[in-house]
Parts: structure tokens; C-alpha cells; sequence
């Protein structure tokens, strides 16, 4: 395959040569195979150009132009295309072919997840069930019907609104569905089976009263209630906060247990992966409860941020996943705490964009090539591009961003378009440098900032010093443009000044008057811009206890201890007495208890591994333990106070202040653990037995893992009998044991393999036990090389069943370059088979291959 690879670039776009008007799809569903039938309409745009169609893996079974039929001289059909030569301005091209969906372990296209049928389009998916031209810019008004065996399919769905129920014959049955929106094939999709589903409905600002259902396998009716609620809210908030309503009578979200990401837009009929759907108390963590929120509403949004408004060609993914993603941050932040959303973004993104970021895969948010689209549903294209919009919204204030988003949508509608129209319509209303700023979508890596100050004479002088790192290429970057917020606090914390200082030059001061003594900086405030800040000589004890910023208060926490672990690293003798007063003070702080959860919790490896030159998780896990003992030997008893006030076993309560006392109790619990103690054990064990929330029962397996194998053992073997048949539960069984920090972790991630509720083709079991393995670097990492080939045998017989797996698999060796020599030379054996790999996926291929570039 290495050879046969094929890269696209952005510079080499052009404009489709034919338009589709319409599509009409049937589709015969069938146990061993479909057969489809397309009727399209075309209009050629350009006078020599030939019909080229996308088609793979697709069984031809006749091709219609205009009514003849054309013989196999009048077309050739290879791997990858279904071309036409000589066709008229205007035709009708009637294709019927078979797909066989029962045998499609990929997840793309039309495919199974257990007994039902569904699809995944995006991005280039459409290709897989029926010729077509499968680019984002061609948009088309479908109409599907599907025909199947009532009895195991009595639901039929796909886009749009329900047109027309056909008379049954024999034992099968057909729906028409009908969508009047024109869109592009990824948004393609279709669903058969035996579903459960709730019903409820919304009101458009306009009166247009809508259909909500959530289709979902049989008994799990009761688990959607959460994801109803949350589409409700969505859709409410969507009209209130950018004026956008929902344009179809009808509005379905299927959950299907096999999917490869988390769920997808698919116009009027979502598909998601069960995990963002389903939830109750005794089965969904706190966490999941949120999950649902915002990837329901992330789903929802996309409605007008990707659908009306789609993508010219697919190196403008971030135009609809930067923006989508910013809005799903804002609506959960407005729906929770505020303060605790972004922090928890900011964490997301340092954990895995700025990972992503510093590795030899790091790209623009606005990528200018790749070899599988496939691999750039990336940190860097949402989360990053997220950032990026939400400093645009920085720079032009709610007001104007409101305006400048209602010109986007009005000037837009109904096209697919590029960043740039995006930016166009920012610039509107907003006074920028437009053209520096862009270099956000052209330019990779995380840009960080030196600070310097200087106090003389009441004038206080901030110097700040950009750096861009060089692109993968080893070519130079620019300084970025971004909006950085700071304020300067006098000595009991009042705020003397705050200021949105633009930052634009490589290096710049900025001047203060006014002040009797040098005042204390507090800096990049709501983490306006995503760099990093290398400020030296900081009083972080002082920022932790006054800063009036939530995020900044935040950051000095958690930078405090960074800098002692550093301290330890170097000699684990280190006096540390200085920073565990500074925690101290936090525990006695009288605040949100969620915030108050995120202040206590200690760096994590990966934000450690960050900070090193060159990787070594050895001392990084020594210097942690350490820290995690003093503390908790320290604080013990103020620690078990605070647990036993927040501990409310028989709380199952989904409200702010429940699902704070929850945070809070099971962080002070997960501090406390450090100890290894029987009374920790047994605060464990009790909590493990007796409380009614998932949130609980996890914290405490988590707990009783690292502390007593023992008891450990009781309480996995109590929770795997209690929970087997629910397949949700049992990827947290997996993650759980793949993440433990006992030896052995290889041994054992290994035999759950053969765990009758393991599956490989499910891919967030895989994900559960081998990706979360692959991130317990302690063992992954093991100097024996043992995890380096565990994992590479495993992404290689993923390749072929799931190569999309594969390839997000492999994303853990990104590392590469980073680590200490030792680990290097283990990794890149295996990486070397990898790419050597007969017949390896041009997925896992262009992941592999640039890691070892
Ligand atoms: N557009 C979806 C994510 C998605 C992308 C690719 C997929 O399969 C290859 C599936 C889903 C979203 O942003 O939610
Ligand atoms: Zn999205």
C-alpha cells in the first residue's frame, strides 16, 4: 500500500464539473445483501469534462443514461471510480448496484451494529453504497425509500420528513422519506431495525411544532430520557443565542452500539454511538450525564453550523467542527457551572491538542493535505479550531459576534463554503488584523509565551516574547495574533487593572502607571488564547488564594505543583512544605464545591510529560507518588472531613449542587487513596457497596485498584456479574482494569481480551481496554518493550478489520520523537512493522509514516 498512496492538497481543489439536482434511492434490504437502486438528475457544468463518479467496493448491476442502458463499453469501472464518458448537458443516471452491509467490519457506509442497519457517510462513506460525487460542495435534494422484512425492520428511517408508508407485500414493508433541504452525501443516512423509542416534541420560536424521537434497542427506553432533555435545551438555546431554528417537522436520533466516533449530524436523523445517549444513575457517571448534554447539542448545532452551512471541500472541516464545538463549550456552560466548563475544556485540550500539537502528526486546524480524511477528526480541527473562534469572539465582544454570525448565516445559507467566508463575515463587525490572525488556520504547533516584568517608579513594565515552534517540515513559523487577557492585582488581590492586551509582535512591552508597589500579574485570564505561558518566579501560593479569575486561580494551582514535582523529580528530598501550605489554604476555601473538586486535584502524567524535554515516565510517576503522599498523609484528617460531609450514598440526585458534592467527595477520596491504607480501603469498599450512583461505584474500584488487590478483586467480580449484559458498563470494567496501576496491567488487559463480553469489532470495547492501555504509559511504556509490541500486533489485526480503529490506535506512539533513547529504539521496531505491513490501510499508513518521518 506504501506506494500506492495518494496524497490531496487544498491548492489543488476545483469546482465540481456536473451538479446533482436530485437523488432518488431505494434501498432492498436484505440478510445477506442490499441492492440499491439511484436515480439522478444531472446538469453538466463543464462542456468536455466527463462523469466521474466515487464508487467502492460497490457490486454494478446496471447503469441507465436517459433511459438505455449502456453497455460495460459505454463506462469503465475501477477500485475507486464509476467514469462516463460523453454524456449530455442535462440526464438522468439510474444506477443499481448491491453492497454487502452484513460484511462491513469497517463501520463506513451502510453497515450492521448488532440487528440494526445504519450508516456512517462522513466523510467519504457514500461512496460505499452507491456511486456518486462524494464531495462536501455537491448538494442535492434526496429522496430515500426503504424496503425490508417488517417483522425484524418494522422502523425504517432516513432523511428528512416521512413522505409516504408503502403497502406491505408479502412479509416486508417500505417508508418514503423525503428531505427538501439540498445537501451533500455525508450527510446521507438511513436506519432499519426492531427499535424502542421516546417521543416528545418542541415548538419553534416561529410555531413550527416538531417531532423529537430517540430510537434506541429494545428495553433501553428508560436511558434517554437525559439525551431528550438535553436536545430540548439545545434547541431552545440555539434560537435564543444565535437565532437559529430547527427546519424539518421531524427531528430522529438513532443509538447504535458499533460506531466509530461519537455521533454524527446526519440531517433530521442523527446516529449516535449509544454511549451518548443512554444513561441513568446506576449505569452513567456524572461525566457521562455530561457527555450526553453536549454531544446531543454538538449534534443538534451542526444542523446550521455544517448542514445549511457545509464545507466546500474537506480541508475546511474546522469551518463547521471549530465552530460547532465552541458553541456545544457555550452551551454547556450555560447549562452547568461556567467556570468549571472552561477549565475543563482548557484540560481536554492541553491533554490532547497540545500533545498533538508538539508531535511529529501536528497540522493546521486548516490542514493543507492529507493521504485518509479519515485521520483528521482531530484534536487540532475541533478543539483547537474551537479556541480559535472563541478568541474571535474574544476580539469582537458577545454583541458583535452575535451580528457578525446572523451575516454568516444569512449571506451563506444553503452553500458550502470556506474559513475564509467565515472570517469575512467576523470581520464585519469586528476590528482586527484579519489577515495575521488567520495564520491560526495555516500554521501548527502551540505558540508559547515568555513573560518578563519590570517595576521602577510606580511604572510597571510587561515585556512578552512570542515563540511559534517550527513546523513538522523544520520550517518557520510566525507570531500569532490573539486576544490575551490579564489583570494586576495589588497585594490583598483587588484588582488595580484588567485589560485585553492584542498581542501580535514576536516580542512587545506594554506599560502601566500608577503604582505604589510592584502589583501582582495575573495572566491569559479564561485562558483567552491557547498558548503557553513560561513565566518565572510567580507567587503561585498567593494567585491560588486571591487571583479573582477562575481559570487563573486554577492555573496557579496546578503550576504550583508542577514546579515541586519538578523540585522532586530532581531530589524527592525536597522541601515541599511551602506548596502543601498553599494546599492547605484551598482546602479551608469557601467556593463551588466542582470548582473546589477541580482546585485539589493534582497535575496529571500527561501534563507532566509536557513539560519534559525529553520523555521519561519513570521519575514522573515517582515524583507524583510522592507529592500525592505528602499531601494526603498532611491533610488526612481535614481530607476525611470533607469526604464524610459531601458523601451522600443515597444521593442518586442529577442536580448541580448533588453532582458537586459528588466531585468533590470522590476527588478527596482519589487523594486519599495515595496513603494506601485499610481505613482508605475501607472508606472505599463501604462507598463501592452502599452508594446508588455509578459516580460513586467507579471512584471507589478506581480506589480499591491501587490500593488492595484484594478487595479490588471482590468488588470487579461483584460489579462484572452485576453489570455483563449491559455493554456500556462493561467498557468501564475495561477502561478501568487497562488503567490500573498495579503490575501486571499487560498480563491481564491481555486475557480480558477472551472475556465472552469483549468484542474487537465494537470499537469502544477496543477503545476501553486496548486505547485506554495504550495511555496507562506506566506500562505501555515498560522498558521491556512488551506494550510498544502488544499494541502494534493489535492495531495490526484491527487494520483489517477496522482501519479507522487502527489508525486511532496507533495516535499513542505520536510520543515517538520525545522519548528517552531506550524506549525510542523499542518503538520504532514496532512502528517499522507497522508501515512494513503487506496490505496495512492507507490510514493507519500516513498515522505510522509520519511518525517515523
Ligand atoms: N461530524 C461528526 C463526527 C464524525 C466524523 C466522522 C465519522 O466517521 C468517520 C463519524 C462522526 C461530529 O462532529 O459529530
Ligand atoms: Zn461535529
Amino acid at each position: 500500500m506504501s506506494n500506492e498512496v495518494q496524497e490531496i492538497f487544498l491548492k489543488d481543489y476545483k469546482k465540481p464539473s456536473f451538479t446533482i439536482e436530485s437523488v432518488n434511492l431505494t434501498f432492498e434490504l436484505f440478510e445477506e445483501e442490499t441492492n440499491v437502486t439511484n436515480i439522478m438528475k444531472f446538469e453538466k457544468l463543464d462542456e468536455s469534462a466527463d462523469l466521474v463518479l466515487d464508487a467502492q467496493e460497490l457490486e454494478l448491476k446496471e447503469v441507465v443514461l436517459d433511459g438505455e442502458v449502456l453497455g460495460s463499453d459505454r463506462y469503465t469501472h475501477d477500485e475507486e471510480t464509476l467514469t462516463i464518458s460523453n454524456v449530455p448537458q442535462e440526464f438522468t443516471l439510474e444506477i443499481r448496484n448491491r453492497i454487502y452491509p452484513q460484511k462491513n467490519t469497517e463501520l463506513e457506509g451502510l453497515y450492521k451494529s448488532g440487528d440494526i442497519f445504519c450508516t456512517q457517510c462522513e466523510p467519504e462513506g457514500f461512496r460505499r453504497i452507491t456511486p456518486y460525487l462524494d464531495r462536501p460542495d455537491v448538494m442535492s435534494i434526496f429522496t430515500t425509500t426503504v424496503i425490508a422484512d417488517q417483522k425484524k425492520y418494522p422502523i425504517l428511517l432516513a432523511n428528512g420528513n416521512k413522505v409516504h408508508c408503502h403497502e406491505s407485500f408479502n412479509t416486508r414493508h417500505g417508508v418514503t422519506w423525503h428531505d427538501p433541504h439540498p445537501k451533500p452525501s455525508y450527510l446521507f443516512a438511513l436506519v432499519a431495525g426492531d427499535l424502542d423509542f421516546i417521543t416528545d416534541s418542541f415548538v419553534t420560536a416561529s410555531g413550527n411544532d416538531v417531532e423529537l424521537n430517540i430510537y434506541v434497542d429494545k428495553g433501553n427506553s428508560d436511558k434517554a430520557d437525559h439525551a431528550m432533555k438535553s436536545l430540548i435545551n439545545a434547541m431552545k438555546w440555539d434560537e435564543e443565542k444565535y437565532g437559529r431554528e430547527y427546519d424539518l417537522d421531524i427531528y430522529n436520533i438513532v443509538a447504535v452500539d458499533s460506531f466509530n466516533m461519537g455521533a454524527m449530524e446526519n440531517k433530521g436523523l442523527n446516529i449516535f454511538n449509544s454511549a451518548y445517549v443512554l444513561a441513568d444513575a446506576d449505569t452513567a457517571t456524572d461525566a457521562n450525564f455530561m457527555g450526553i448534554e453536549s454531544v446531543i447539542a454538538h449534534e443538534y448545532f451542526h444542523n446550521w453550523t455544517g448542514n445549511r452551512i457545509t464545507c466546500r471541500n474537506w480541508f475546511q472541516l474546522t469551518l463547521k467542527e471549530g465552530l460547532t464545538v465552541f458553541r456545544d463549550q457555550c452551551f454547556s456552560a450555560d447549562m452547568n457551572s461556567s467556570e468549571v466548563q472552561r477549565i475543563q475544556d482548557v484540560k481536554a485540550l492541553r491533554e490532547r491538542q497540545f500533545v498533538e500539537d508538539a508531535s511529529p502528526t501536528a497540522h493546521p486546524i486548516q490542514p493543507k493535505s492529507y493521504i485518509s480524511m479519515n485521520n483528521f477528526y482531530t484534536a487540532t480541527v475541533y478543539e483547537k479550531g474551537a479556541e480559535v473562534i472563541r478568541m474571535l469572539h474574544t476580539l469582537l465582544g458577545e454583541e458583535n459576534y452575535r451580528k457578525a454570525t446572523d451575516l454568516y448565516f444569512e449571506t451563506f445559507d444553503g452553500q458550502a463554503v470556506r474559513t475564509d467566508d467565515f472570517l469575512w463575515a467576523m470581520k464585519e463587525y469586528g476590528e482586527f488584523d484579519l489577515e495575521h490572525f488567520k495564520l491560526w488556520y495555516d500554521q501548527s504547533g502551540t505558540p508559547s509565551l515568555e513573560v518578563e516584568e519590570n517595576y521602577a517608579d510606580g511604572k510597571y513594565t510587561l515585556t512578552l516574547t512570542q515563540n511559534v515552534p517550527n513546523k513538522v517540515d523544520g520550517s518557520l513559523q510566525k507570531a500569532m495574533y490573539f486576544p490575551l487577557k490579564i489583570a494586576l492585582m495589588d497585594k490583598t488581590g483587588a484588582v488595580a487593572e484588567e485589560k485585553m492586551l492584542i498581542i501580535s509582535k514576536e516580542s512587545e512591552s506594554f506599560m502601566f502607571e500608577g503604582f505604589e508597589e510592584k502589583p501582582v500579574l495575573s495572566i491569559n485570564r479564561d485562558f483567552s488564547a491557547p498558548v503557553i505561558i513560561k513565566h518565572q518566579d510567580v507567587d503561585f501560593a498567593f494567585l491560588m488564594q486571591h487571583d479573582t479569575n477562575s481559570f487563573t486561580k486554577y492555573e496557579a494551582a496546578q503550576e504550583f505543583a508542577i514546579s515541586i514535582l519538578f523540585k522532586l523529580m530532581e531530589d524527592i528530598e525536597s522541601d515541599i512544605s511551602e506548596y502543601l501550605e498553599a494546599f492547605g489554604a484551598l482546602l479551608e476555601l469557601d467556593t463551588d464545591l466542582s470548582y473546589k473538586a477541580l482546585l485539589l486535584e493534582l497535575p496529571s502524567i500527561s501534563t507532566l510529560m509536557q513539560k519534559q524535554d525529553v520523555v521519561d515516565f519513570e521519575p514522573l510517576y515517582k515524583a507524583k507518588d510522592k507529592l500525592s503522599y505528602e499531601v494526603a498523609k498532611k491533610y488526612e484528617a481535614k481530607l476525611l472531613k470533607l469526604y464524610f460531609q459531601n458523601h451522600e450514598p443515597l444521593n442518586s440526585a442529577l442536580d448541580s449542587k448533588s453532582i458537586a458534592k459528588r466531585a468533590l467527595k470522590n476527588r478527596v477520596l482519589s487523594l486519599l487513596s495515595a496513603l494506601e491504607s485499610k481505613e482508605i480501603a475501607a472508606v472505599a469498599k463501604e462507598q463501592y457497596e452502599h452508594s446508588l450512583t455509578m459516580t460513586d461505584r467507579i471512584t471507589a474500584l478506581d480506589v480499591l485498584e491501587s490500593i488492595d488487590a484484594e478487595l479490588s478483586e471482590i468488588a470487579f467480580n461483584d460489579f462484572y456479574n452485576r453489570y455483563k449484559n449491559n455493554t456500556l458498563v462493561m467498557n468501564k470494567y475495561f477502561a478501568l482494569l487497562a488503567a490500573s496501576p498495579r503490575e501486571g496491567v499487560l498480563d491481564r488487559v491481555m486475557a480480558l481480551q477472551n472475556d465472552e463480553v469483549y468484542d474487537e469489532k465494537v470499537p469502544n470495547l477496543v477503545r476501553s481496554l486496548i486505547g485506554v492501555f495504550a495511555r496507562n504509559y506506566k506500562y505501555f511504556h515498560a522498558k521491556d518493550g512488551y506494550g510498544y509490541k502488544f499494541l502494534s500486533d493489535k492495531i495490526i489485526e484491527i487494520d483489517k478489520i477496522n482501519p479507522q480503529m487502527a489508525s486511532a490506535l496507533s495516535g499513542a506512539f505520536k510520543i515517538y520523537p520525545k522519548m528517552i533513547e531506550s524506549n525510542k529504539k523499542l518503538m520504532k521496531a514496532t512502528l517499522e512493522c507497522i508501515v512494513s505491513t503487506q496490505g496495512i490501510s492507507k490510514n493507519t499508513f500516513e498515522i505510522v509514516s509520519k511518525i517515523l518521518k
